[in-house]
């Protein structure tokens, strides 16, 4: 085991997080090209499962958890300047995800469980994959003890001072995780296991879907929000300036907690299984939990506004030229946010029931979710690695020129591949295809933009490489140059003294959530097994 250390564990992480990362960039560049159908000889539908089903599982879940929780151990220990508790639990926790990583990648990669990262039975997996994915979660739980505990004993130790944000945010997104993750482990647990081991003959992939629909939709707020963290946290202060209201963004950070969880069945607004009630009532969850996204969209700007104001900018839009464009954190979050416009917008679109009949399983949906995730969320990623890959190295960064370049050829890809991708579904292209097996004066219209997804995908790819080995110089290179430094956290423009109870803490939102949630899935997922009883009201519930 390696030594145990402040550092060992963020760099471990983040370290199984970007290997996967980089390798699922090269699977995305084949997929674009294998379903161009440009080159028949790469034509192969088992192939291309296999690969879509990999690329999915990797970014979504190994990527994302392995980065979260190192990032999450990283600002844990160094916003309450205390070492990690229980680090044997941590490294644990680190171990049985990688184990569940290793036994998942083994039937994906052998074509034993080509069903996608969403895993919607009755396509049924090898049962080392769903064991596997079991793991993953299982060994991030780990993380999510350990996070909510520090939380906990800085609060005991500093009675009546309010959390650092930094380690509010990351302990609601913990708490956010446990909640989101039960979804999916009981769909594991209960169902896929023991079916797919032959113990059971039937399976019922509406409560499936169900179950995940429970996970799908916080699941990506657990992504989201260390780019959150960083857009509050370090962008303020690498702009030359303060965080506009540090109350506004733990208003943020619970709102998106509370209002993520019960709104899974917007996924499901084209399935059977559902009554219209639950999916009206999803829906109108789903506008809400936009709010706090715009909260953020409005404090981070603000932020930015006043550095770029304390530089000198003048008039209406003089601040933006003013920014420090060259700052890795500052040029990120403008592409971030530039990204989430567009992202932001077609998930509104998705939300709303009518439109979403219109793109629901189109190839629409991936081109909304790569924007928003691949783009706004883990371009942040990228800048956090930047930012704290000298301070866990001890080594200067390996070029900051190189890194710009990375960023802005990640914002011009992630453009290239996603706006044809939302094209393409509007053309009416099915989401997982694996080529078009007729030819029509519709399908023949889909080329050209198939062939910009191509060069998109490209750009992307050698954008992912370049990040991968900025970060290998820095760390390994023999000409490194030693890097002596402390993390900066920024500060708000009014300093937090004192702050209500029910911003430091989150007892009373737990229950808040549980309430929802038992009348958003309880009384649903009830129905599944007393059908009879229930029937169905009037109501449309
Ligand atoms: Fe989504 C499907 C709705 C956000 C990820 N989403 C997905 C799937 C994924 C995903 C992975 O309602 C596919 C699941 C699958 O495989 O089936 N999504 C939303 C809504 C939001 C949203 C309402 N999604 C995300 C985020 C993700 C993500 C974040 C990952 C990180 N999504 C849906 C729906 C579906 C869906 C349906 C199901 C579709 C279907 O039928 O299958 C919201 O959170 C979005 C709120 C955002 C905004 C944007 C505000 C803009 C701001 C920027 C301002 C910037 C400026 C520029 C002015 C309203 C704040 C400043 C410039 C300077 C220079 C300073
Ligand atoms: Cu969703």
């Amino acid at each position: 085991m390696p030594k145990i250390n402040e550092t060992a564990l963020p760099l471990s992480c983040m370290w199984v997080a970007f290997s996967a990362f980089v390798i699922a960039c090269f699977m995305g560049e084949y997929q674009v090209l294998e379903r161009s159908g440009f080159f028949p000889a790469l034509q192969s539908p088992s192939v291309y499962f296999a690969s879509v089903s990999t690329h999915g599982v990797l970014m979504a879940f190994v990527l994302t958890t392995f980065f979260i929780v190192g990032f999450g151990y990283y600002t844990a220990s160094t916003s309450l300047k205390q070492p990690i508790w229980n680090k044997p639990l941590a490294w644990a926790g680190f171990w049985v995800s990688l184990i569940g990583t290793v036994l998942a990648a083994i039937p994906l990669l052998s074509g034993l469980a080509s069903v996608m990262y969403t895993f919607y039975p009755p396509m049924q997996a090898d049962t080392q994959f769903y064991i596997g994915a079991a793991l993953l979660i299982v060994g991030s739980w780990a993380w999510c003890a350990i996070m909510i505990v520090m939380m906990y004993q800085w609060k005991d130790a500093n009675p009546g001072k309010p959390v650092p944000l930094p380690m509010f945010a990351t302990a609601a997104n913990a708490l956010l995780w446990l909640w989101t993750s039960a979804g999916v482990a009981l769909e594991v647990l209960f169902q896929l296991i023991p079916w797919s081991l032959g113990w059971m003959d039937t399976i019922d992939p509406g409560l499936s879907r169900t179950l995940f629909a429970w996970t799908l939709h916080p699941i990506v707020y657990f992504w989201l929000i260390p780019a959150y963290i960083a857009f509050y946290v370090f962008v303020p202060k690498q702009a030359g300036g303060y965080l506009f209201s540090d109350e506004m963004a733990r208003v943020a950070f619970l709102l998106l907690v509370v209002f993520s969880l019960p709104i899974g069945m917007h996924h499901l607004y084209m399935d059977p299984e559902h009554s219209a009630g639950w999916k009206m009532l999803h829906g109108l969850g789903t506008f809400i939990v936009s709010l706090p996204t715009l909260v953020t969209g409005f404090t981070v700007i603000a932020s930015l506004e006043i550095a770029g104001r304390l530089r000198g900018g003048k008039g209406l839009f003089g601040w933006i030229g003013t920014l420090p464009w060259t700052n890795t954190m500052v040029l990120a979050v403008i592409l971030s946010l530039l990204m989430l416009i567009f992202g932001g917008f077609g998930g509104i679109i998705n939300a709303s029931y009518a439109m979403n009949a219109m793109i629901h399983n189109t190839a629409w949906v991936p081109g909304h979710f790569h924007l928003i995730f691949a783009g706004t969320t883990v371009i942040m990623y990228f800048a956090i690695a930047y930012y704290l890959w000298p301070f866990l190295t001890g080594k200067a960064l390996h070029s900051k020129s190189l890194a710009l370049v990375q960023l802005w050829t990640w914002f011009i890809g992630m453009v290239l591949m996603t706006t044809p991708w939302h094209i393409l579904g509007l053309l009416g292209q099915p989401r997982r295809i694996s080529s078009v097996v007729y030819n029509s004066v519709l399908t023949l219209t889909w080329s050209p933009y198939e062939l910009a997804m191509i060069v998109g995908g490209l750009v992307l790819l050698c954008s992912a490489c370049l990040f991968i080995y900025i970060l290998y110089r820095t760390q390994f290179s023999a000409t490194a140059v030693a890097f002596k430094g402390r993390i900066e956290y920024a500060e708000p423009v009014h300093p937090v003294t004192e702050i209500p109870e029910i911003l430091n803490d989150f007892k009373q939102w737990n229950r808040i959530i549980g309430g929802f949630m038992a009348v958003a899935y309880g009384y649903p997922i009830l129905k599944f097994f007393f059908m009879d009883t229930f029937g169905s009201s009037t109501w449309g519930f």
